[in-house]
C-alpha cells in the first residue's frame, strides 16, 4: 500500500472520482492539463515533462520541458481511451524561446486554433507566447515574436458567451509575476508584507486576430468573504499560479493554485475581469509540489483535471494528467475533490 502524503483526509462528500489514481497518460509525463471541448471532442493540452537532469531550485528550473503533445478523448469511460496526437511544437520552432516550454492552453475562433505558451526568452524572462493550426491537435506554427507585453506564465484563455477571448496570466517565483508589478521587468524578488494583498492575476482581453492583446494586463481582484483583497499572509488562500476561469450561468469562476499551501482555490464574480470573491477549495493537495487543474463540461458533465507525481512516485518534475467528476452545488459552490481520500 502507498501512503501519499497530503493534507489528511476531507470529511465533504466529494464526487468519486472516475480514476481513482489512474493517470490518464502513462507512455509519458503529462502536467498542467488545460481542457477543452472542440467540436464534441474532448482535448487535453498539457505540460510535457521530462528528465533532462536539471537540480531542482527555487525558480522551477527542474521543469525543464521542451515540446508539446495534444491528447483527445472521445468519451468518458471507465477505461477511457486517450489518443496522443504526437508532438504539436517544440521550443526550437520558437524564434525566441530558449527553454522551459511550461503550462500551456489553447482557443479555437473561426476554425483556427490557438496554443498559448509561456517559455524563456534569451535573456532568461518568461514571455507568452501563440502558435497557429488548422485542427486542434496542430502541428501549430508559432508567432516569431511573444505576444507583446503579455508576461510571467500559465496563461489561460476565457471565451466567453458573446465571443470575447480573455487571456489570464501569472505565476509567483519561478513564474516571475513579482518582477513585473512596477509594469516592466526588474531582476529582483519582492514580496508584499503578510497584512498587504498579494500579487493577483493578470487579465486583458484579446484583439480579433487572438495574438495580441487589446488592452494592457490587469489585476484579477480576488477578495475574502468581507470584500477585501486576500493578503500575503492567507497562506491557503492566497493566488500563487494556473488561473482558470470557467463559467455556468451568468457566474464567472475563477481557480488557482495557491502554490506553497498546494490547494486549488476558487472564487465567483459577475464579471470575467473580478473581482472575484473567495468561495471555497476545488482540490486538496495532491503528490508532488504543484498543483495545477483546469476545469471543462464535456457531454452534459463537469470534469476536473490535474495532476499528480503518483506514476514517478513523488518526483515533482515528473508529473501524470488525471480527471474526476467535479459536482456544482444547487446554490452555485463546488464540491471540493480529494483526489486520494473521496
Ligand atoms: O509545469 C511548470 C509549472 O509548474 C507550471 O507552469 C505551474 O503552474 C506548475 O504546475
Amino acid at each position: 500500500i502507498r501512503v501519499y502524503a497530503v493534507n489528511g483526509s476531507s470529511n465533504k462528500k466529494v464526487p468519486e472520482a472516475l480514476f481513482p489514481q489512474k493517470p490518464l497518460i502513462t507512455h509519458m509525463y503529462t502536467a498542467d492539463p488545460s481542457a477543452h471541448v472542440f467540436d464534441g471532442k474532448l482535448y487535453i493540452y498539457p505540460s510535457h515533462d521530462i528528465e533532462s537532469g536539471v537540480v531542482r531550485d527555487s525558480s522551477g528550473g527542474h521543469f525543464d520541458m521542451r515540446d508539446y503533445h495534444v491528447f483527445s478523448i472521445d468519451e468518458v469511460t471507465p477505461n477511457t481511451k486517450v489518443v496522443d496526437h504526437g508532438q504539436a511544437l517544440h521550443v526550437d520552432q520558437v524564434p525566441w524561446a530558449t527553454k522551459q516550454m511550461w503550462a500551456p492552453d489553447a482557443a479555437e475562433k473561426d476554425g483556427k486554433y490557438y496554443l498559448y505558451f509561456p517559455a524563456k526568452d534569451k535573456n532568461n524572462i518568461f514571455r507568452i507566447g501563440v502558435a497557429t493550426a488548422n485542427t486542434p491537435t496542430g502541428p501549430f506554427v508559432p508567432e516569431a515574436q511573444p505576444i507583446k507585453d503579455a508576461y510571467s506564465i500559465d496563461p489561460s484563455v476565457f471565451q466567453d458567451d458573446d465571443g470575447s477571448y480573455y487571456l489570464y496570466v501569472g505565476g509567483i517565483m519561478g513564474g516571475q509575476l513579482q518582477r513585473w508589478q512596477t509594469g516592466s521587468y526588474i531582476e529582483e524578488d519582492k514580496y508584499p508584507a503578510d497584512n498587504e494583498p498579494v500579487y493577483m492575476p493578470k487579465i486583458a482581453k484579446l484583439n480579433a486576430d487572438m495574438k495580441s492583446l487589446a488592452q494592457p494586463l490587469q489585476d484579477v481582484v480576488i477578495q475574502d468573504e468581507f470584500g477585501k483583497p486576500i493578503v500575503q499572509g492567507d497562506f491557503d488562500r492566497k493566488f500563487f499560479e494556473a488561473a482558470w476561469v470557467h463559467k455556468i450561468k451568468d457566474i464567472y469562476y475563477l481557480s488557482y493554485s495557491t502554490g506553497h499551501s498546494r490547494f486549488i482555490q476558487y472564487g465567483t464574480s459577475k464579471s470575467p475581469y473580478g473581482p472575484f470573491t473567495w468561495r471555497g477549495k476545488v482540490l486538496e493537495p495532491v503528490l508532488g509540489w504543484t498543483n495545477h487543474h483546469s476545469i471543462a463540461e464535456f457531454k452534459g458533465k463537469w470534469y476536473l483535471f490535474f495532476h499528480d507525481s503518483s506514476l514517478s512516485d513523488g518526483k515533482t518534475h515528473l508529473r501524470s494528467v488525471k480527471m474526476v467528476e467535479l459536482i456544482h452545488n444547487e446554490d452555485g459552490t463546488i464540491q471540493t475533490v480529494d483526489a486520494y481520500f473521496g
